[in-house]
């Protein structure tokens, strides 16, 4: 009773539907949905008017990322607290091990930085190099730290890329252990070329970076890692896919009955590559991130794509560096820190250009926001749902509640804001994480070490199926799986 919050006359928005329902909340998690709950409780929040939405879950960010020779400006709790803030109450970020660099040490590494977090998060890991030791961390961090995801940067030649033969070794390793492979599908190989060509013809501002890494660049690289992963028979998640060219990958891989899941950035949705011919510097290489923002007639394909569910998840990519820190490629657009921000941002541009606009139903927006990201990362119902049992992860989503997105007034760690001046309507009123009030009236009451570690199991129930399915058309699989007779 001394804990317990009644959220009253909302409307409860799930991936399945919607319905005027109260919630019940009990210490840490929800004990009662229903209409009009007459239980006594220690407070009351009103919700008319309102929706209660799960809390967002941001599957792709990178706080306090040591990058391109600089560390991502923005940290484990002001991270966590700016997307509180935008209705986002779970990130799972990334351990990103050094070539060599035993990846238990980096993910020790990185659970210690990530202990400040003032809601919940898990972390994925990348796979940035390969041998025995490596083969043998993939299976400790499995069994004994609940990683369910392995990533694979195919860009970055010279640093964290990961060419065919580590991509090959790892998704059988995956396999073997029945975790996700994800990629950020981009040939590096014809990155680097194309970089060096760019900057020899005398192009060295921000300009040069779309040039660098156009569509075919990363629809090469989205082929290529779902047909090794069809060989291979394991699931696999695409990062942030920008464009046309990896869209259809992804849509011809679903459509054969292939379980690839596919990710997009909200910023992908709405921006597009007018901003690297921004004559204020700062401001075009602030959105110099890969894949970087594409033409028009991409954003609308993407728009159909998480329409048509062939893009299941939204996320922000959140990596932050300051325009000093974005200075250090004044004269070489490649030594530009790529990324953008955007964890705060996120929903309130989802909801405005999606649901809004007709393109989404509140439905949807749960889905792609927050209920498909817990199941394929496998928390789902622990996380992305409103029901008994459930962490008390809740937004109150004001459809009403207007904000113009400015780096004057957000919560991001950073001196710039990619939506700058962007009006959205309808935004987070109030944000619980695990029962305790993050935000409300505009503002924030975080604390950092709140958040916990999320362990995420493997074998999730959407994969299984894939690894089953695989097998049929996978001659080594199916030797391996054939009954001696
Ligand atoms: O590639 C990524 O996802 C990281 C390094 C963030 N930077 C970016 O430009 N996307
Ligand atoms: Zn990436
Ligand atoms: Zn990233």
């Amino acid at each position: 009773m001394t804990s317990s919050i009644l959220i009253q006359g909302g409307t409860v928005v799930t991936a399945d539907g919607e319905a005027r329902a109260d919630v019940l909340v009990d210490g840490e998690v929800i004990t009662r949905v229903g209409k009009d709950l007459k239980t006594p409780a220690a407070r009351i929040i009103d919700a008319s008017g309102a929706y209660v939405i799960p809390g967002g879950i941001d599957p792709h960010t990178h706080m306090e990322l040591p990058f391109m020779g600089t560390v991502a400006s923005e940290d484990f709790f002001s991270g966590t607290s700016a997307a509180a803030a935008g209705g986002t109450t779970m990130i799972i970020d990334f351990v990103i091990p050094n070539p060599k660099e035993r990846i238990l040490d980096a993910y020790k590494k990185w659970r210690t930085w990530s202990e400040k977090s003032a809601t919940d998060y898990s972390l994925h890991v990348a796979i940035t190099w390969w041998d025995q030791t490596v083969y043998d961390d993939m299976g400790t961090l499995v069994r004994d730290h609940g990683v369910n995801s392995f990533k694979h940067f195919m860009a970055y030649k010279h640093a964290i890329m990961a060419d065919d033969e580590i991509l090959v070794a790892s998704f059988m390793r995956a396999r073997e252990l029945g975790a996700l492979c994800t990629v950020h599908a981009e040939n590096g190989e014809l990155v680097y070329r194309l970089q060096q060509q760019i900057f020899d013809l005398g192009i060295s501002g921000p300009e040069g970076h779309p040039l660098s890494r156009p569509p075919a660049v990363e629809g090469e690289a989205a082929h290529r890692a779902i047909r090794i992963a069809e060989v291979l028979g394991v699931p696999l998640y695409l990062v942030h896919t920008s464009c046309i060219d990896s869209l259809e990958a992804v849509a011809r891989a679903r459509l054969a009955g292939q379980r690839v899941f596919a990710e997009v950035l909200s910023q992908h949705l709405v921006i597009d590559d007018s901003v690297y011919r921004d004559p204020d510097w700062n401001k075009a290489a602030h959105h110099v991130m890969s894949p970087p923002f594409r033409s028009k007639e991409h954003q609308i394909a993407l728009w159909r794509g998480l329409q048509a569910g062939m893009l299941q998840t939204t996320a922000t990519d959140h990596c932050c560096f300051c325009t000093e820190q974005k200075q250090a490629g004044q004269n070489d657009f490649r030594k530009i820190p790529n990324g953008t921000n955007g964890v705060e941002d996120r929903m309130g541009v989802l909801w405005h250009h999606g649901v809004r606009t007709g393109r989404l139903t509140p439905s949807e927006f749960v889905a792609a926001t927050s209920t498909n990201a817990a199941k394929i990362f496998n928390i789902f119902p622990k996380k992305g749902a409103i029901a008994p049992g459930s962490d008390a992860d809740l937004v109150i989503w004001d459809p009403a509640k207007s904000r113009t997105i400015s780096a004057k007034t957000h919560h991001q760690k950073i001196d710039s804001n990619i939506y700058e001046g962007m009006t959205v309507i309808g935004n987070a009123a109030v944000t619980l994480s695990r029962g305790k009030v993050l935000w409300q009236n505009g503002k924030l009451t975080t604390e950092p070490g709140y958040g916990r570690y999320v362990n995420r199991p493997c074998n999730a129930p959407y994969w299984a199926a894939q690894t089953l399915r695989n097998a049929q058309h996978n001659p080594v699989a199916v030797q391996r799986n054939q009954k001696p007779n």
